[in-house]
């Protein structure tokens, strides 16, 4: 993949850009929230309409020269209609957590009460984290999952709710690997009078494909990121009913944007296009099938797994059992070191710290992308068992490099 205009004025960018591409297509990508967008898709994000203002909507913009703009909006609106069924869409968040951003603008007064997951226990920072303008805005609560299975604790949920008297509760996760019972979740909401938001950022393709539950219909408002297991464009959506439509899109713009970022909205149409495609039902099936591959194969190696496997894209690994002494930084840079790139995470329970998590996430979203099957997420398996039990080893780290050479060279990226 060539940079010859970016090359022509700034070669040091062109060298940065290039080489991105060559560690994307070198090493295995399995932070969970990661994928490789199609070159459909980044031809759209790299269009002219980066040089394009269209604040407003579709019809009603405060700039002239939007048709074009408009009709791109409009596409990106009428497909996440079709994929998702929400009655209203809201395509212009410049990200999932402006998309959360805009529901609890709309809907909440400084001081009012959100209910959400811990962070350490797989929530995510816009949902109230105390470094976050959520956690600094609102009375936050947190709940947690169950210690001894991993899974929501929706009974403990329901009871807080009730303590608590959020205006608010938010489902969705970051780092969770099982299905979400997202009409429990509306139930403690409804018998509190609290809203309800899910955050899909992580499952929208698994949505958007049928292969999760969709919150649509069932929660008051659903937000998500449009670039994880969806591979479009970067950025983020809200959907809605028409009753709440008017707030959202009022608390979008203006409420928390300026000029919607044109440009990655037709990265949205075009992904979602590929998304309507039926080849993209396979493709998140394969994106679960692989994740229960992964798990399962690490299971065998030794490794504990938060809830003992996985619903969706992602395995969370905590390694205090079974690597007492490794920390998921550790682990994470010398998976590095061996062509493997994924994160250290909290796993719930944390007895370490954000910065030097006990545990592990690995994620499939962007291998299934480049082809891989169960049998590749075995050797996958093999691969990360091998250096995590000797993380400091330099032969095993060069071993298990040349197995991704392999693995690379098998499934081609860009090509
Ligand atoms: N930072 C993303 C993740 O890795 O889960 C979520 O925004």
């Amino acid at each position: 993949m060539e940079h010859d205009h970016v090359r022509d004025v700034d070669p040091a960018v062109a060298d940065a850009l290039e080489s991105e591409v060559d560690r994307q297509r070198s090493t295995l990508q399995m932070i969970a929230s990661e994928n490789h967008a199609s070159r459909a898709v980044l031809d759209a994000q790299g269009s002219a309409l980066t040089n394009k203002y269209a604040e407003g909507y579709p019809g009603e913009r405060y700039y002239g020269g939007c048709t074009y703009a408009d009709e791109v909006e409009q596409l990106a609106i009428d497909r996440a209609t079709e994929l998702f069924g929400a009655e209203h869409v809201n395509v212009q968040p410049h990200s999932g957590t402006q998309a959360n951003q805009a529901v609890y603008f709309a809907m909440l007064e400084a001081g009012d009460k959100i209910l959400s997951l811990d962070l350490t226990h797989g929530g995510h920072l816009s949902h109230g984290h105390p470094a976050n303008f959520v956690g600094q805005l609102y009375e936050v609560e947190q709940y947690e999952v169950d210690a001894e299975t991993g899974y929501v604790d929706y009974e403990g949920l329901a009871e807080q709710a009730a303590e608590f008297e959020p205006d608010i509760i938010v489902s969705g996760y970051s780092a969770y690997p099982r299905e979400i019972e997202w009409g429990r979740i509306q139930d403690a909401a409804d018998d509190v009078g609290a809203l309800h938001l899910a955050d899909i950022a992580h499952i929208t393709g698994l949505v958007a494909a049928g292969v999760h539950s969709s919150p649509v219909g069932i929660a008051d408002f659903v937000t998500g990121s449009t670039h994880k297991t969806i591979r479009s464009g970067r950025g983020g959506i809200v959907m809605t009913g028409e009753g709440y439509a008017d707030d959202i899109d009022a608390a979008v713009f203006p409420g928390g944007q300026g000029g919607p970022l044109m440009h990655n909205i037709a990265g949205k149409a075009v992904g979602f296009e590929e998304a309507l495609q039926p080849e993209f039902e396979e493709y998140a099936e394969q994106t679960v099938a692989n994740a229960k591959a992964l798990g399962e194969a690490l299971s065998e190696h030794g490794f504990s797994l938060v809830s003992e496997g996985t619903d969706n894209h992602l395995v969370l690994v905590d390694l205090r059992e079974s690597h007492p002494d490794t920390t998921g930084g550790d682990a994470e840079d010398a998976l590095e070191d061996a062509g493997i790139v994924l994160n250290g995470n909290t796993v719930p329970g944390e007895t370490r710290s954000a910065f030097d998590p006990s545990g592990i996430r690995a994620g499939t979203p962007a291998l299934t992308t480049r082809g891989f099957d169960e049998s590749d997420m075995q050797t996958v398996a093999d691969c990360i068992a091998r250096v995590i039990d000797a993380p400091e080893d330099d032969d095993v780290k060069s071993e298990v490099r040349a197995e991704v050479d392999a693995l690379c060279d098998a499934n081609p990226l860009y090509e």
